[in-house]
């Protein structure tokens, strides 16, 4: 009996044996992820919280100064943070337990900057616990950002600091359970408070923070954590804080290659360690909360075109939610957060192609890798093209469906190939056609999401003209996504040249004045004219009654206006109706002269503060004068706060050619003037 099973086992593995080398998957070519790193990327989506003394100091980069009495959240709710992200798709949380002005989230031994001395919870609080323990109840995981750079240390460049900072790693890697990645930030700016030394102090940080003795410490009790940043990290920074990642994007990459961070934008094709991207950004300009910020949280739609150009072009996006004051997340960023998931969800909820009938060429021999796994919803299976061919396609067949989206799938675990494909739809009278699409076909890797001109369509080809070696593709799939329509950003500029920005990349635009037909808008055109009523559309190709309207107002054209003491290119900047390319005065000017080319009537002056991030200088006490007489004066209320585009309105016409706007008081009595831009009417 025990020799019948042992000559059986025996036969059996010389039939797998057989097998397998008749039908052997692809040889791994260059670096591969490790089993961590595909699980990491296949999270797609996590939040990040900036949160702490910068929030209760309207700051960015605290100095280290900030009192410890100030952070005093009073209604602090990790829960609806979490609510929040686990309604948003979030699949875990990075909180900064440290910024960059060294107070700690958490009771730390190694200083008193931390929550043990603010008045939250009476100095008993410990903020790291409060959120791991909630991520840990809706299941959600927990990642910390801890800034090497210390601004309160007074040790901070010295060797006291070194162990201060190894401590606190070992902190929170010992007592908060398990964590998926650490942040360590790349910024070192210099000054600092230092304990009260007030100065400079520089380290080069490729050896100052030991980051390989502080990866083992991460390593020792989460052996499959990621780290972000370091001199031994295991993900990428994007190389940008805009949410995007580039178009061909490797995950590959060599740091010691690196001659200017941006190449990590794209990667490095070939490079020696799987080192996957990390698109970081904040759903507000600043990544900590400051009220002044309140209209510029990101829409719907921009967090949509965020999702395209991070999940979509082979990175995993890291959203930043800033916490308020009073310890929440703001309801406009959660409301806009929710339904941006809600909306990806929908767009993605059915693939049209999938169970569809799929041949391709050429195939490697085998069942294991036939095109049919292409659409199985299944990453784990793959088609392969055989060993020794780097071109090959794809074809699929299915009733007639309209379609605008195609995602692609690498089944990465052999390492990423693909280095340029083509997509194409079949006509109704049989040809190929190539998709209408402004994205550029070239790398794939874990994810990529292709957009184009919604098709009708009986079948789909993938053309792959240029790879590394056999392709291995894990899915491909086909979607009509659902566009969002939201009302466009309209600009006249100082040349009278008509700028509508849509909000999503798949609207189309039309417009019209007062009384005349709707046009349509492809391009920036010209439109001359005073005081002009206009009506913008956005709307969706596809689903017609789906449109956003808004209508603006357009004041004197900036043609008949110069001013005076000002270059060409700050007039432009100033009259341009954007608010994103402002001026700065120089230091004690505290007016702007406007001349019209002849008198006309004035019936306001609109102005729209500097919209860029951390923007100062904007008017808080304004006078005007025309001709020399004053007309108007005033305060911009709440401009510190709200710095939106606000009108000084005259009772009555003043008919006059030289307008002077006079600041009395800058936003906290700042040193330059700043202006947006200014509109007559
Ligand atoms: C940057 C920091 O300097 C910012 O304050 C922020 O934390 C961002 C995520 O990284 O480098
Ligand atoms: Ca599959």
């Amino acid at each position: 009996m025990i020799g019948k099973i042992f000559v059986s086992l025996g036969i059996l593995g010389v039939s797998l044996m057989g097998y397998a080398q008749r039908y052997k998957a692809p040889e791994s070519i260059g670096a591969v992820p490790t089993e961590a790193q595909i699980a990491w990327q296949r999270l797609e989506t996590y939040a990040f919280v900036h949160f702490g003394l910068n929030t209760y100091n309207d700051l960015e980069w605290g100095y280290g100064d900030s009192k410890p009495s100030t952070f005093a959240p009073d209604t602090l709710d990790v829960e609806q943070w979490v609510r929040t992200f686990k309604q948003a798709g979030m699949q875990g949380v990075i909180l900064t337990a440290k910024h960059h002005d060294g107070f700690c989230l958490w009771p730390t031994k190694t200083t008193d900057y931390s929550v043990k001395n603010s008045p939250w919870q009476d100095g008993r609080g410990d903020l790291v616990r409060e959120l791991s323990d909630a991520c840990h109840r809706y299941g959600l995981r927990f990642g910390l950002y801890l800034s090497p750079w210390d601004r309160h240390h007074s040790e901070y460049g010295r060797a006291e600091y070194q162990r201060v900072f190894h401590e606190q790693i070992r902190e929170l890697t010992t007592g908060y359970g398990p964590l998926f990645e650490y942040w360590f930030d790349g910024a070192n700016g210099g000054t600092g408070w230092y304990g009260g030394a007030n100065e400079s102090r520089s380290i080069d940080p490729n050896t100052y923070y030991q980051y390989e003795e502080a990866a083992k410490m991460l390593r020792a009790n989460n052996p499959d954590i990621m780290i972000f940043g370091g001199t031994v990290p295991t993900i990428r920074w994007i190389g940008n804080e805009q949410g995007w990642a580039g178009q061909t994007n490797y995950s590959t990459y060599d740091l010691k290659a690196e001659r200017h961070y941006k190449q990590s934008q794209w990667g490095m094709r070939g490079a020696s360690s799987w080192i996957p991207g990390e698109v970081d950004v904040s759903i507000r300009p600043g990544w900590f909360y400051h009220q002044r910020e309140d209209h510029q949280v990101r829409t719907v739609a921009n967090l949509t075109e965020l999702y395209y150009q991070s999940v979509g072009r082979n990175a995993n996006l890291l959203l930043n939610f800033p916490v308020a004051l009073d310890g929440r997340i703001p309801k406009t960023d959660s409301l806009n957060a929710v339904q941006w998931y809600q909306h990806i969800q929908q767009s993605f909820k059915h693939n049209i192609v999938q169970g569809s009938k799929v041949s391709a060429k050429p195939t490697r021999r085998g069942y294991a890798f036939a095109p049919r796994y292409l659409v199985d919803g299944n990453q784990e299976t793959y088609w392969a093209m055989p060993d020794g061919s780097t071109t090959g396609e794809v074809v699929l067949r299915f009733d007639r469906q309209r379609i605008n989206t195609i995602a692609l799938q690498e089944y990465i675990r052999l390492g990423q190939r693909v280095d340029e494909f083509a997509l194409e739809t079949l006509g109704q009278d049989g040809v190929w056609m190539p998709i209408q699409t402004t994205d550029s076909l070239t790398t794939i890797g874990y994810k990529r999401l292709v957009r184009f001109t919604p098709t009708e369509t009986d079948g789909i080809r993938l053309r792959i003209t240029k790879s590394r070696g056999p392709v291995c593709l894990s899915e491909l799939g086909a979607y009509l996504t659902a566009t969002l329509v939201e009302p466009p950003v309209v600009y006249r500029d100082a040349s009278d040249k008509l700028i509508i920005h849509a909000a999503s990349a798949t609207n189309r635009l039309r417009y019209r004045l007062t009384d005349s037909v709707w046009q349509t808008y492809r391009e920036p055109i010209e439109l001359t004219g005073d005081l002009l009523h206009l009506e913008v559309e956005a709307y969706d190709p596809q689903y017609s009654q789906q449109v956003a309207r808004t209508a603006r107002a357009l004041g004197y054209s900036p043609r008949r206006i110069s001013v005076e003491g000002l270059t060409e290119d700050d007039r432009a900047r100033m009259l341009d109706g954007d608010g994103h390319t402002a001026i700065e005065l120089p230091k004690g000017v505290t007016h702007v002269d406007l001349k019209l080319d002849e008198p006309r009537p004035i019936k306001s002056l609109v102005y729209t503060p500097d919209q860029r991030r951390d923007a100062s200088g904007h008017i808080q006490l304004y006078a005007l004068y025309i001709d020399g007489q004053l007309v108007a004066e005033g305060e911009f209320a709440n401009i510190k706060h709200n710095p939106i585009t606000t009108a000084i309105e005259l009772s009555r016409a003043v008919v006059g050619q030289h307008i002077r706007l006079e600041a009395r008081r800058l936003v906290g009595d700042s040193e330059r003037m700043t202006i947006g831009s200014l509109e007559l009417y």
